[in-house]
């Protein structure tokens, strides 16, 4: 009786494992409205060392992209009304600036500021 509560209980706390290391894994997904000369929001906190997924969602008039230059990420041009998506890795703690790299933009205010936790 005893040998199967003990099975029992090696049997969840692998499947237990089994949840947190698929948890681990998953993309924390982003989604940045650009426009005109914005982000919104235009601070996003992550956690380091998990794949970011971000999704740049253009409701402006004119294309715009996203870079950060810390993580070496840098979107295609998203031209009006479509969306672009970029996959990274934060691999470091700290708080680092993004920017649209058309130019003109960042000087017009279109920055922000990703916070990796
Ligand atoms: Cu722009």
């Amino acid at each position: 009786m005893r040998k199967w509560v003990v099975a029992g209980l090696a049997a969840a706390a692998v499947a237990l494992a089994g949840v947190t290391a698929l948890a681990g894994a998953a993309a924390q997904k982003v989604t940045l409205v650009a426009k005109e000369f914005s982000y919104t929001p235009n601070k996003i906190t992550v956690k380091a060392g998990q794949p970011v997924q971000l999704v740049l969602d253009n409701k402006g008039v004119i294309e715009h992209d996203f870079v950060v230059d810390r993580f070496k990420v840098k979107m295609g041009l998203v031209q009006p009304g479509k969306t672009g998506t970029v996959a990274f890795t934060p691999n470091a703690k700290g708080t680092f600036p993004f920017y649209c790299s058309v130019p003109g933009h960042k000087e017009a205010g279109m920055t922000g500021t990703l916070v990796v936790q």
